[in-house]
C-alpha cells in the first residue's frame, strides 16, 4: 500500500500529562506532552455511506494516545512514539501507517526552547515468506512455522498456499522437498524478520551444515513490500525466486499479479517463463 493512495485523519495538538523522562523528577514529577498524530487510512466506504463504523473515530484514538501515555513510563520519548505507534497499529482496524510526533514543551534542558520532540512513521508492510522442509515429518514442521509466525505478536499470516512434493534443486543428493508459500502482514523491518524467521528455523532443529543441505525447515523472505535490499545477510527479492518452480508454483497460487520490483513483471509471467522442472507429478 503506497501511502500517498491512502487518506489522512489528523490529531493535531493533543495534550498529556504523563512520566516519561530520563531524569527521575521527570518520572516521578510528571509533564506535558503534545502530541501529533496522522493516521493514514481508506476514507472512502465511511465516507460514501456516512458511517463512523467504517472510518477510525479520532475520539477513540485520542483517548487511547492519553491512557497509554499515563498508564506507561519510558525514559525517552523515542520509546514512547515507537510503543504507541506499535499499540494503535495493532488494536486499530483500517490503520495502515501512523505517523506521530511526541513534544515536550517543559522539557529540563534549562535554556529557552521551545519544545523538543521526536516524529516516527510507522505501518503496516506485506511479505511472502517461502517454507521448505525436506528432513522428518515435512509437513508438521511447515505447519508448526506458520502457527509460530502467526503467533508473533507484530506477524498476521494472511494468507498460506498449498504444499507441494519437490524435487532437490541445487545439485546435493537428498530428499525430497515440501514447499509451500504464505503471505504476511508485519510490523518487522526486513532485518527483523529475518531474525524472526532464523529463531523460527532454530525451533525445528535446523542445522546450518551443508550449504543447500538437507534442512527440517528453511523460511526465505521473497518480497517485502517493493523493496529491494542487497546486503551481506539478506537480499529482497530473494535473488533466485524466479529460477525455481518450487518456490513460484505455491506463490502464483496466492499472489500471481504481483510484480517483481526490479524485473517488472508479475509471478504468473515468471512461472510461465520458468522451466517447470522440479515438481513432482503426483
Ligand atoms: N531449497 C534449497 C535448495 N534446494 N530444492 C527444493 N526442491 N526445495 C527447496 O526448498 C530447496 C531446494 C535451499 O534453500
Ligand atoms: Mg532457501
Ligand atoms: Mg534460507
Amino acid at each position: 500500500m503506497n501511502l500517498e493512495d491512502l487518506d489522512q485523519i489528523h490529531i493535531d495538538g493533543l495534550e498529556v500529562f504523563a512520566k516519561h523522562g530520563v531524569f527521575k523528577e521527570e518520572q516521578f514529577l510528571g509533564q506535558k506532552f503534545i502530541v501529533n498524530a496522522v493516521l493514514y487510512t481508506n476514507t472512502r466506504n465511511a465516507a460514501t455511506t456516512d458511517n463512523l463504523d467504517l472510518s477510525i473515530n479520532y475520539a477513540e484514538i485520542s483517548n487511547q494516545i492519553t491512557d497509554f501515555m499515563k498508564n506507561h513510563t519510558y525514559k525517552l520519548i523515542e520509546t514512547v512514539a515507537e510503543k504507541l505507534a506499535g499499540y494503535l497499529l495493532l488494536n486499530t482496524k483500517g490503520l495502515e501507517a501512523i505517523s506521530l510526533e511526541i513534544k515536550k514543551p517543559w522539557a529540563p534542558v534549562n535554556l529557552p526552547l521551545e519544545s523538543v520532540s521526536v516524529k516516527i512513521r510507522r505501518s503496516w508492510h506485506v511479505a511472502y515468506v517461502a517454507l521448505g522442509s525436506n528432513m522428518g515429518d515435512r509437513k508438521k514442521f511447515l505447519d508448526d512455522a506458520i502457527n509460530s509466525l502467526d503467533n508473533l505478536d507484530c506477524v498476521r499470516v494472511k494468507e498460506v498456499s498449498d504444499f507441494i512434493e519437490t524435487l532437490p534443486y541445487g545439485g546435493v543428493q537428498q530428499d525430497d522437498f515440501l514447499n509451500g508459500c504464505v503471505r504476511i502482514q508485519t510490523l518487522y523491518s526486513p532485518n527483523e524478520l529475518l531474525d524472526k524467521l532464523h529463531e523460527i528455523e532454530n525451533e525445528a532443529g535446523r542445522k546450518r551444515t551443508i550449504h543447500w543441505g538437507p534442512r527440517t525447515l528453511d523460511l526465505d523472505i521473497i518480497f517485502y513490500d517493493d523493496l529491494v535490499v542487497n546486503s551481506k545477510d539478506l537480499s529482497i527479492p530473494h535473488l533466485q525466486m524466479h529460477l525455481r518452480d518450487f518456490v513460484l508454483v505455491p506463490l502464483a497460487q496466492i499472489a500471481p499479479w504481483v510484480r517483481h520490483p526490479i524485473f517488472g513483471t508479475t509471478v504468473a509471467e515468471l512461472l510461465e517463463a520458468n522451466k517447470k522442472n522440479y515438481i513432482k507429478e503426483k
